[in-house]
């Protein structure tokens, strides 16, 4: 994906903004909303809105259908037509962003001001106005976006290790994709096959370097023209809130979960360093990054079978299941599906299934990280996904269609109210949905045969879902700290580097697996960088999931410990989610998390009650441990 811009048929993407409707700006920017009205009307705004709402959707039509191409099909031409589309969009929305302050002055009624809000801070990545700034600009977030969906590692050591498709012992040249260099992450406990892979995968980030910080520069500048500090004041200031509280709400958020993370931290610190010696993994301190089974050390999943509290007890190996069951990619999309149906709402519509893109190709290039798309927000919905037939892919395709259920829910609000309540919203839905696949649930649909319930099991259970849930608050939240620091000029780019891994220790206690110079770009490694996706999101989402869940299971009438609860068929709690998809952004997202939850706060208490016992034998565990680092 490129360009951050307008784009709100495509999730995954830089999408738009929200905010409380009658200041119609966030209050950092209440001393500068421009008084002056030239004599605009209230009609006036009425009429700009219609237009703005038929041009974008024009507009990002278009713009989709040549950037679903690129991303299917990278090649020089692709990149340069994606550049061009996305160029126009970026002229059009600094524009029209321009033209919609002469609106602030006004009484404008609630679904008007809220319009002008969301207009506002809608640049994900804002152009100057200079023709040639903006087409430099859109030129470099089509490469770096190339650059990582081709990123490529060859290196002899690698001949052997999980050979690409199409590749065997005689053909292998050692190269290797990100898909191929992940699969060594995951399972192998080599120690330096571990490292080589991963330095690998991060040697690729290299040559954006300096293609950043011009994509920095350019941007900051575009964000400046239209009346914001740096990039950064706009991403922070689409949540409703001023940004400062925002972001204090983020830290309050994090001083609540912050103690489950450094427990499983020290849990896991203690059995790597057992199994890899404490001259690789020392007992006390940070642990180093490439050892959690994942490229970012994000989710620990891939782990899970180490570090299984109880062996045997219950939690049943799904991707073993899954292969013996003989699933391909389309059932587990279906299987998916089947979640949002059996909670009332419609099935995917049949193009969603003769155009979506569900496997890499063997014979080109495509960006491969998930999303899920509405194509010119016409119902024409779609995902993109290297799927491989395991449980890290089926959790994936809920997130995604979750994402597809919200565009099919708000369709008919205007434009620019077809977003989530706030991007958090939107990345929250499937991994809501993602909770309860619950072993109950996997016996119902045949996935298991029996189930087992046990005190144990339900560690195990928890277990498996804290790796996933909690290893990932800290990087949630530590991927826009950086860039909110590199926007603001707060770190110069010959520290890009060193504030990564500032960061990366201090907030997950992870050091790189040699050191790192700023001849490296490690940020580059990670799509969301290049790809100028936001990330607070992620972290929103991964607190708001629970208190859906909690909320949600609560109209279900469920009984008993949160983590064993399932809404699947629960058609009372369906509708209290459509009710909050239909919304989308067209009221700030207290309304809509009122809509599913009655509370109008996000709140850790949910996630915190749900791995309760867990957080109990973890520190049971842990005692004797230095925890922390
Ligand atoms: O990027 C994604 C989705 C697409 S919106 C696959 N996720 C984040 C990531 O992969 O880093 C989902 C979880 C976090
Ligand atoms: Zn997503």
């Amino acid at each position: 994906m490129a360009l951050a811009m307008l784009l709100p048929g495509f999730a995954c993407a830089p999408a738009l903004p929200a905010e409380s409707p009658p200041p119609p700006v966030s209050a950092e920017l209440n001393d500068q909303i421009l008084e002056d009205t030239g004599g605009a009307t209230v009609e006036d705004a009425r009429a700009f809105f219609k237009a703005v709402d038929r041009e974008l959707r024009e507009l990002i039509g278009e713009t989709e259908r040549v950037m679903w191409v690129k991303n299917t099909y990278i090649t020089h031409d692709t990149e340069i037509l994606e550049a061009r589309a996305n160029e126009q969009v970026m002229e059009y929305s600094a524009r029209r962003i321009k033209e919609a302050r002469r609106f602030e002055g006004l009484d404008l009624p609630e679904d008007l001001a809220r319009q002008l809000y969301l207009l506002r801070y809608s640049a994900g990545l804002p152009a100057p106005d200079d023709a040639e700034k903006r087409s430099e600009l859109a030129s470099l977030a089509s490469k770096m976006d190339g650059l990582y969906g081709k990123g490529s590692y060859c290196s002899p050591k690698l001949k052997g290790h999980a050979l690409p498709a199409g590749k065997n012992k005689a053909n292998d040249d050692g190269c290797r994709s990100l898909m191929e260099l992940s699969k060594i992450i995951a399972e192998s406990r080599d120690y330096d096959l571990l490292k080589e892979a991963w330095e690998g995968w991060h040697s690729i980030a290299r040559p954006m370097r300096p293609m950043y910080q011009r994509f920095v520069e350019l941007a900051n500048a575009g964000s400046r023209e239209l009346g914001f500090e740096d990039l950064g004041q706009i991403w922070k200031g689409r949540y409703d809130l001023p940004s400062e509280e925002f972001v204090a709400e983020m830290d309050r958020l994090f001083v609540q979960v912050k103690p489950l993370y450094e427990q499983l931290h020290c849990y896991m610190r203690s059995r790597l360093s057992a199994r890899y010696g404490a001259d690789k993994v020392p007992a006390t301190g940070p642990m180093p990054a490439h050892v959690l089974g994942n490229m970012w050390a994000q989710e620990w999943t891939n782990l899970y079978k180490e570090v299984e509290p109880f062996p045997g007890k219950g939690q049943p190996d799904l991707t073993k299941q899954m292969v013996k069951k003989g699933y391909d990619h389309i059932q587990m999309v279906k299987l998916a599906e089947g979640f949002f149906t059996s909670l009332g709402m419609k099935p995917l519509p049949q193009t969603f299934w003769e155009r979506s893109l569900f496997l890499k190709p063997a014979d080109r290039d495509v960006v491969c990280h998930a999303s899920a798309w509405d194509v010119g927000m016409s119902g024409d919905l779609r995902i993109k996904m290297c799927i491989k037939v395991d449980y890290e892919d089926l959790v994936t395709i809920h997130h995604e269609l979750g994402h597809n259920y919200y565009f099919m829910y708000y369709h008919d609000q205007p434009t620019l109210f077809q977003q989530g309540a706030n991007d958090g919203f939107h990345e929250g839905i499937g991994d809501t949905l993602a909770l309860s696949v619950t072993p109950a649930y996997l016996k119902e649909v045949g996935l298991i045969d029996a189930v087992q319930t046990s005190p144990e099991a339900d560690i195990n259970l928890l277990m498996s879902r804290a790796l996933e849930g909690i290893a990932f608050l800290p990087f949630g939240k530590m991927i826009d700290q950086w860039r909110w620091d590199v926007f603001s000029g707060k770190v110069p780019p010959e520290k890009y580097n060193e504030h990564w891994w500032k960061l990366r220790r201090e907030f997950q206690g992870l050091v790189p697996p040699s050191p790192r110079g700023e001849a490296e770009f490690d940020p580059g490694a990670k799509y969301h960088i290049p790809g100028n996706v936001p990330y607070i999101r992620y972290y929103i989402a991964r607190i708001l999931q629970y208190q859906f869940l909690r909320a949600l299971c609560r109209t279900a009438g469920h009984q008993g410990p949160l983590h064993q609860c399932s809404i699947y068929g629960n058609k009372a709690a369906g509708e209290k989610m459509m009710a909050m998809l239909k919304l989308g952004a067209s009221k700030p997202w207290p309304e809509a998390l009122a809509a599913i939850s009655g509370e109008t706060k996000m709140d850790a208490t949910a996630i915190i009650d749900y791995y309760a016992p867990l957080m109990t034998w973890l520190k049971e565990k842990n005692q004797g441990q230095q925890c922390g680092w």
